[in-house]
């Protein structure tokens, strides 16, 4: 029994108008008119499949496929926001898998043991309400819900008030759980799988994240008659931190460090900035060397400070610590994908993803493809219609597995 690939692959199409850039990727923010739009087309399809469709106190919604017998359901998750210029495979290929695996058991008519539920978890990205996966964090208990609605975007519009705006401001008795299991189907991010030559990958666990926003206060003043040595130039200082941040990185086995999001004041041409506001995103495998990656860049910040006069506050706001998968979970994604014949390998994610916070609460495990030069977070984002059909076969039949398929004499 494999999913309709062409229903895949044309529900994948169909979302990616939503949001759609120039480039062929998408931008659909957590919370935006492009996110409700994706969200009320995901609605009408989880209906059409026959599903309940509930929304949470944090918009995630869930729907439910009933079982012969009550019970935990097996959970198949992602989400359905973008970063901005994002892919249009990030996210919502493992929700729309995830509708696909159903839409199969209803061509089949088949009835599973358990339940079989889909989630799109709100605000995975945490691009514009920051920090990340703060809808299945919040339900993992990590934060508090005055902690998340009181969240601001840029252009200081608070996440409570933009759910409501789009209407997807639900029930705190809606929220997805328990789940007898969690699987997250989803591209791989990465030259892994590419490099072995392989469709399919069985994902072990997601190494540590943490942010980090550091924050330069000079003085601004006149480019032209200030002298260079009596400058406290707030940009001289965070171009030293950036570089910081990539030294500290490539000294560091198996880190990767990143500053994706910068600000500037007053940010004009004859004027010295008087103040930055930069991100740093470090990540590696180790909870104890990730601690030590902050450690050597609070370091560098109070040699900046004292060389240069600037002010430099080092805020590490979020952390989400190394997580393993749950190992009978992670087996039975493997030999699904070994009975189809489906070769794969395992690896770790170096992308964070909600399932770390599923593990935190219900056995959980992931399931990758391959990505085509390994790029994502960009417009050039790309997997074959081809190795996605094969992810979404390995999901259906870890999905028979877990929730146990009736048999009709
Ligand atoms: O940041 C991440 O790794 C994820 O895409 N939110
Ligand atoms: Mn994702
Ligand atoms: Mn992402």
């Amino acid at each position: 029994m494999h999913i309709n690939a062409d229903r895949l692959q044309d529900s994948i199409d169909q979302m990616a108008r939503i949001g759609a850039t120039p480039g062929g990727g998408v931008t659909r923010l957590a919370l935006s008119d492009e996110d409700k739009a994706g969200r009320d087309l995901l609605g009408r399809w989880l209906e059409a499949a026959g599903l309940r469709v509930r929304v949470d106190d944090f918009g995630t919604m869930t729907g439910s496929r009933a079982g012969a017998r009550a019970g935990a359901p097996v959970m198949l998750a992602s989400h359905l926001d973008s970063v901005r210029q994002g892919g249009r495979f990030d996210g919502a290929y493992g929700v729309l898998a995830s509708l696909e695996v159903v839409r199969t058991l209803n061509d089949h008519a088949i009835t599973t043991h358990l339940p079989v539920e889909v989630v799109n978890w709100t605000n995975e990205e945490g691009v514009r309400f920051e920090p990340a996966m703060i809808a299945s964090g919040a339900v993992a208990g990590r934060f508090d819900r005055d902690h998340v609605y009181d969240r601001t975007d840029r252009d200081g519009l608070r996440f409570e008030d933009e759910l409501r705006r789009i209407g997807y401001l639900g029930d705190e008795a809606n929220r997805p759980g328990p789940a007898s299991a969690y699987l997250e189907l989803h591209i791989e991010q990465g030259p892994v799988l590419e490099d072995a030559g392989l469709a399919v990958g069985v994902v072990e666990g997601i190494v540590g994240i943490t942010w980090i926003e550091v924050t330069c206060e000079g003085q601004a003043d006149h480019a032209g008659p200030s002298p260079m040595p009596l400058r406290r130039d707030a940009l001289a200082a965070a171009a030293r931190v950036i570089y910081g941040v990539q030294s500290l990185a490539l000294a560091t086995e198996g880190a990767v460090g990143t500053v994706g999001r910068l600000a500037l004041e007053p940010n004009v041409i004859n004027t010295i900035p008087g103040r930055v506001v930069m991100s740093v995103d470090f990540r590696h495998p180790r909870a104890d060397t990730l601690d030590g990656l902050v450690a050597g860049l609070e370091r560098l910040a109070a040699d900046i400070a004292a060389e240069s006069g600037v002010e430099l506050t080092v805020n590490r706001f979020w952390t989400s610590e190394p997580t393993p998968f749950d190992p009978a979970v992670v087996d039975a994604v493997q030999a699904v994908a070994a009975e189809l014949g489906i070769p794969s390998q395992r690896l770790w994610s170096g992308a964070g993803h909600d399932a770390k916070y599923a593990q935190d609460i219900w056995p959980a495990a992931m399931i990758f493809v391959r990505s085509a030069g390994g790029v994502s977070h960009c417009e050039d984002e790309f997997s074959t219609p081809e190795d996605l059909a094969a992810g979404a076969d390995v999901l259906l039949h870890a999905t028979l597995r877990l929730a146990g398929r009736v048999r009709v004499e």
